[in-house]
């Protein structure tokens, strides 16, 4: 079909491209997957998710992508992971599918990515307009209603980057998925929010630097897993892994966070390739390599997270 056959995972695609070729795997696979609906993003698109379950009981895995505009790594990721989830015939990746429920919106910011694509390819925020400013959007990764805005975790600039919003959950996208995520939580074990660039594991806390979660051990021990398995790849990348905001630096009102707030345990910002050498305008070559990694590391981080108990239903 033509939306198959533009997603070879060759170029990027734009948000009209992944919804047809998301359409058509719904289709495809309708017997183990079910869309849902995350809401209604500022400019009025749907927000689309794609559930994966091959059977009942299985802990949930929630992968949100794209919640930052330009990095369209993400969403290529998301979705070469939803294709191989549902098609690969590798005995690992059966076994990674099938023993899991997977949750995954591969676009969250839609308007922002729409924007990417049609005016400034390294928009970031959402594109909603602050009363107070001429200036555009707001960081949807300060916006959540956790430790919003405490400790300089977010900027009052409306024209800054990280600008946290005029108030938490100001921003309909993640109001919408905040309320999402709070209706799965109790069948959620994992949230892993897919973000470029830099290869890092990032968990909670975002907000501080001088407290830990109180699994942070753990946090740890899942993170090491996923880093030592991408690295012993041999076209790996190098991760490094830590809390937020002692590894990269303070911020407040991130998914993750929420998440780990919300009672799931195992939450981590995934930072994507690479180093900074293209940074966010990541040449569609590396889409293969990328997403192949962080294959290998999701079957390792959740290995790791069966062996310390975190896979327990709910
Ligand atoms: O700043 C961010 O939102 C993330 N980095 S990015 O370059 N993709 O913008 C890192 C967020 C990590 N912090 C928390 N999870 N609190
Ligand atoms: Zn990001």
């Amino acid at each position: 079909t033509r939306a198959a056959e533009s997603f070879g995972w060759t170029r990027y695609n734009t948000l009209a491209e992944i919804e047809a070729w998301l359409d058509e795997i719904l289709a495809k696979y309708s017997d183990v997957t079910e869309e849902f609906i995350v809401g209604t993003s500022y400019e009025g698109r749907t927000i689309r998710g794609i559930k994966i379950s091959y059977k009942t009981g299985n802990p949930g895995v929630f992968i949100e992508s794209n919640i930052h505009a330009r990095e369209w790594i993400t969403s290529a990721t998301a979705t070469w992971f939803i294709n191989e989830l549902l098609s690969s015939e590798d005995e690992l990746v059966r076994q990674l599918a099938e023993s899991h429920d997977w949750y995954i919106v591969p676009v969250l910011n839609v308007d922002g990515f729409v924007y990417t694509h049609e005016k400034d390819r390294l928009w970031r925020k959402t594109r909603q307009p602050v009363s107070t400013s001429s200036c555009i959007g707001t960081d949807p990764n300060r916006n959540y209603d956790v430790h919003w805005m405490e400790n300089g975790g977010a900027s009052k600039d409306p024209c800054a980057e990280d600008y946290g919003g005029p108030n938490p959950l100001s921003e309909p996208e993640i109001k919408a998925m905040s309320e999402y995520i709070k209706s799965v939580k109790d069948k959620v074990n994992v949230l892993l929010a897919f973000h470029s660039y830099s290869q890092l594991l990032l968990s909670p806390y975002g907000h501080t630097d001088e407290e830990f979660p109180d699994n942070y051990d753990d946090l740890l021990q899942v993170a090491k897993a996923y880093a030592d398995a991408v690295e012993a790849l041999p076209y790996g990348s190098v991760f490094r892994y830590g809390s937020a905001a002692s590894v990269l630096y303070t911020a407040s009102g991130a998914t993750n966070d929420y998440a780990y707030q919300q009672g799931i345990k195992i939450a981590y910002t995934v930072e994507m390739r690479d180093r900074g050498t293209f940074g966010f305008v990541l040449p569609p070559a590396f889409i293969i390599p990328n997403a192949e990694e962080t294959l290998i590391g999701i079957i390792a981080l959740l290995a790791e997270c069966k062996k310390l108990g975190y896979l327990a239903l709910k």
